[in-house]
């Protein structure tokens, strides 16, 4: 039997997506038997019991009068660097080229040990830092001195190698679902409680409202899907476009249509009360709510952007349009919405899909496979 590992892994744990994969992966790795560290500047949200193999080592960043900004980064790498060397840790796991690749290799070097890097990129941090040119080398450099690097899907290793162009094989593990959280549960009972009629269909966008999420576009084809199909859509996530939608809502006279959740734990409850997800992103690496909406039985419909076709498969569980198309995106919900048959095997095709390509059982030995090549290798 192969020894268990000590891993450290360091992301942003109240940052969407990557914090939650983070931390999921933390999770699934201790229930493995490996002993997990997270070395984070705040507790992983997503971490709420207790295991008696996870540690959690906060990062301090003080505020120095003499420094304009915090060194955020340099107390990473310092906590990292102490970590590595007390624990005795075997490989550290990142989430993010920059700055936490960078903190780790600065790490490494800070404790004189042959500790063993991998970087998980996740999107943010090539498709929008990566347009900066005064960051590009930095990026590069955190790619290429870690010692394995994934990304969240295949179309994000091309935007890598097309954007930042780094002499480095990059392996694709896709995100993944803890299928014993996301499953179709029983919470019709919030449908009452929500004020949603029999006969509404609900359809479900969850973000963090950033404009690359296209959040306008959701309420827009919300409007035209209205006009043919009683239906109450679910905002759920908050962040800096709230202002612009609430004021398209009103525009649109759909007040009485839009339910603003604001963030919210337990998403499995609102994704089992859903008829239909809708991500209409500009820049999307992966998508993890369409693959936790799947994995409830909800189809979704996604923009042909990113990694958005790789989890949605179209025709199948759901459909892709063109980024903007307003009119297809409203055409398509439509038609699926209306077609009772057509809807409840979208549904069921979601929840194989999620299962056989994205169960954490699935991802998570990808990761490990990944851990114990490099530490073979040496
Ligand atoms: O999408 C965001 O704004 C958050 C961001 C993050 O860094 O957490 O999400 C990225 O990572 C997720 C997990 O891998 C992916 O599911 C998201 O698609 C990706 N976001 C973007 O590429 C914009």
């Amino acid at each position: 039997m192969r020894k268990k590992l000590k891993i450290g892994i360091t992301c942003y744990p109240t940052v969407g997506g990557s914090g939650v994969v983070a931390t999921e992966l933390g999770k699934m790795l201790a229930e493995k038997g490996h002993e997990i560290h997270f070395i984070s500047s705040s507790l992983p949200f997503r971490l709420k019991r207790m295991y008696p193999n996870i540690f959690y080592h906060q990062v301090d960043v003080n505020q120095y009068s003499v420094f304009q900004y915090a060194p955020y980064d340099i107390a990473l790498a310092s906590k990292m660097a102490e970590v590595i060397k007390r624990e005795g840790l075997d490989l550290l796991h990142v989430h993010y080229a920059i700055p936490h690749a960078v903190c780790a290799i600065l790490a490494k070097q800070m404790s004189g040990t042959d500790i063993k890097i991998v970087t998980t990129l996740h999107g943010t941090d090539i498709t929008v830092l990566g347009y900066d040119p005064s960051l590009t080398d930095a990026i590069r450099f955190g790619i290429e001195k870690s010692d394995g690097v994934t990304a969240v899907s295949n179309a994000l290793i091309s935007q890598t190698y097309g954007l930042i162009k780094p002499d480095k094989s990059i392996r694709a593990v896709y995100n993944f679902i803890d299928e014993r959280i996301y499953k179709k549960t029983d919470s019709a009972y919030l449908k009452d409680e929500y004020g949603i009629k029999a006969d509404e269909k609900v359809i479900i966008h969850v973000s963090n409202f950033r404009s690359v999420k296209r959040v306008p576009d959701v309420v827009k084809a919300f409007a035209k899907i209205t006009e043919e199909v009683p239906a109450k859509l679910l905002l759920v996530g908050d962040g800096p476009e709230m202002t612009v939608i609430c004021r398209l809502v009103n525009e649109l006279q759909l007040k009485d249509k839009v339910l603003f959740l604001g963030k919210q734990d337990n998403l499995e409850e609102l994704y089992s009360i859903s008829d239909l997800m809708l991500l209409l992103s500009e820049k999307e690496s992966f998508g993890l709510v369409a693959l936790e909406a799947m994995a409830c039985g909800v189809p979704c419909i996604g923009t042909d952007i990113g990694g958005i076709p790789e989890v949605i498969s179209d025709g199948e569980t759901g459909y892709i349009c063109s980024l903007g198309d307003i009119n297809d995106i409203s055409q398509k919900a439509v038609k699926l919405l209306n077609d009772e048959p057509l809807l409840k095997k979208f549904s069921s095709q979601s929840i194989t899909l999620a299962k056989d390509r994205f169960s954490a059982g699935r991802i998570v030995i990808q990761y490990e496979e990944l851990y114990y090549e490099l530490l073979e290798k040496g």
